[in-house]
């Protein structure tokens, strides 16, 4: 085996960095570029790289060995062969038909797998991948990654408890590149200056309890329903997506106690009538003391969601607590919601959403400095100033076949830090509402007392 320095330099021949202005998929410019796919066309590369990924991990305490698709597959598959370790799959997202299953491969519960990455930036991605192992009842406590950016990934997820193993930094590389004369002391000095500003901030990414964001936040809507929250020791949001004025009646009385916001489409209620379905509804609210949310999802220019707001047959800004207002019609569209909290349509949990990252990130802005917003509908994790919702949760299924896609409680507490969990037909469905309703309640505020 040739020394570690040589072995880099020869991946570098495959372009593996690039130094200049890039700007990565978060939307942020980086003044240099890692992609190790080219990697997996050399033979001879990636078995040495395989054998070299070994050398550094304590092997006989895993059983099996999974890399995170896609760039790592290649890595995890050359590892699998040269150790013998047997190979999982995870899938990107689960099958839509057959087994659903999200991990592919021959597995038992209780086993240790070893996971594969090629390049740690600020630990997210790992940090959702993670738990979809954990939860086929498979056991994580070591990665090993190829290159590390340095950008704090790896101290983060130290931190929450996993070893990780890496081949390279970018620092190690830099100085080889330099010594090689393949790169400048200016391009040098440019990519320590980028790294200083673009770490993971640690105070950031904490849990911040219910306590501190009433204190913290505002508006009136996020502060009742945080003293809600407190008062009933309840993270949860029940959404009533049922067709009949009775039956959402019914429904709110029985869950009623448990929950701290009631979610509606008012849009299929079949026989939606305001004196009738709306005033009962607002004085079974009072009743039980939670308050009502619209899920009308507003996706227009301001003066048209203006007057769906306040017009047509559901008047919501006479009723509604909170609404969701998708973000696509920019920051001045959501001027009008002078009456309810809004919580903005950040990401969405249903598969093939076009909510990526770089929309995420800018409707993160405009829920975060527009005054009528309380928080976002998301499945990743928010900044602190934002409540976070979480829909698309269930304690038993994986997905409906129509796209939605669910976590459980436990997952979206410890992992993405929600604030509020929204379950549907985990409750409506359930034979015995009430009940079910008693149990997401205790599951959820189980869950945000161990994230804390
Ligand atoms: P269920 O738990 O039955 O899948 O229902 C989820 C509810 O949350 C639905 O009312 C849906 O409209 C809503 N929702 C969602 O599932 N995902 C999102 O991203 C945003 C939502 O509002």
């Amino acid at each position: 085996m040739t020394n570690k320095r040589e072995f880099f330099l020869e991946c570098y021949k495959h372009q593996i960095v690039k130094f200049g202005r890039f700007t990565l998929k978060s939307g942020i410019e980086s003044p240099f570029y890692v992609d190790l796919r080219p990697l997996a066309s050399d033979p001879k590369i990636l078995k040495d790289l395989a054998a070299r990924m070994l050398d550094i991990v304590p092997l006989d305490e895993f059983d099996l060995i999974c890399g995170v698709p896609y760039a790592a597959l290649p890595m995890a598959t050359a590892m699998s062969l040269e150790s013998y370790l047997p190979l999982i799959i995870k899938r990107k997202e689960a099958k839509a038909y057959g087994t659903k299953q999200l991990i592919e491969g021959l597995y038992q519960r209780g086993q240790n797998c070893l996971l594969v990455e090629d390049v740690i930036t600020s630990g997210k991605s790992l940090l959702e991948t993670i738990p979809e192992i954990e939860e086929a009842g498979l056991k994580v406590s070591d990665i090993v990654v190829v290159l590390d950016r340095e950008q704090g990934g790896k101290e983060l997820l130290e931190q929450k408890g996993y070893r990780v193993h890496t081949l390279f930094t970018i620092t190690e590389i830099c100085q080889i590149l330099k010594e090689e004369g393949k790169l400048d002391e200016q391009e040098i000095l440019r990519i320590q200056d980028f790294l200083k500003g673009n770490t993971v901030n640690f105070e950031t990414l904490k849990r911040v309890s219910y306590e501190t964001k009433l204190e913290t936040l505002t508006h009136s809507k996020a502060q009742r329903l945080l003293e809600i929250a407190l008062e009933k020791k309840s993270n949860l949001i029940a959404s009533a997506d049922l067709l009949t004025t009775a039956e959402l009646h019914n429904f709110a009385d029985k869950v009623g106690p448990h929950i701290v916001a009631l979610k509606t489409h008012m849009d299929v209620i079949t026989d939606f009538d305001y004196e009738n379905t709306i005033l009962p509804l607002i004085d079974l609210a009072a009743k039980h003391n939670f308050l009502l949310m619209e899920d009308r999802k507003f996706a227009d220019i301001g003066s048209t969601q203006e007057l769906q707001y306040a017009y047509g047959v559901h008047k919501i800004s006479n009723w509604a607590d909170l609404i969701t207002a998708q973000l696509i019609g920019g920051y001045p569209s959501l001027d009008y919601f002078h009456n309810s909290g809004v919580i903005a349509i950040i990401g969405m949990s249903s598969s093939g959403t076009l909510t990526d990252s770089h929309y995420r990130e800018e409707a993160t802005k405009i829920a975060a400095s527009h005054p009528n917003v309380i928080g976002g509908v998301a499945q990743a994790q928010l900044p602190q100033e934002l409540l976070l919702f979480t829909p698309g949760v269930s304690l038993q299924s994986k997905g409906d076949g129509k796209g939605q896609q669910y976590n459980t409680p436990s997952h979206v507490f410890n992992h993405l830090h929600t604030d509020f969990i929204i379950v549907g037909r985990g409750i409506y469905k359930a034979d015995n509402p009430e009940k079910a309703a008693l149990e997401y309640k205790i599951e959820g505020w189980k869950g945000y007392e161990e994230s804390l």
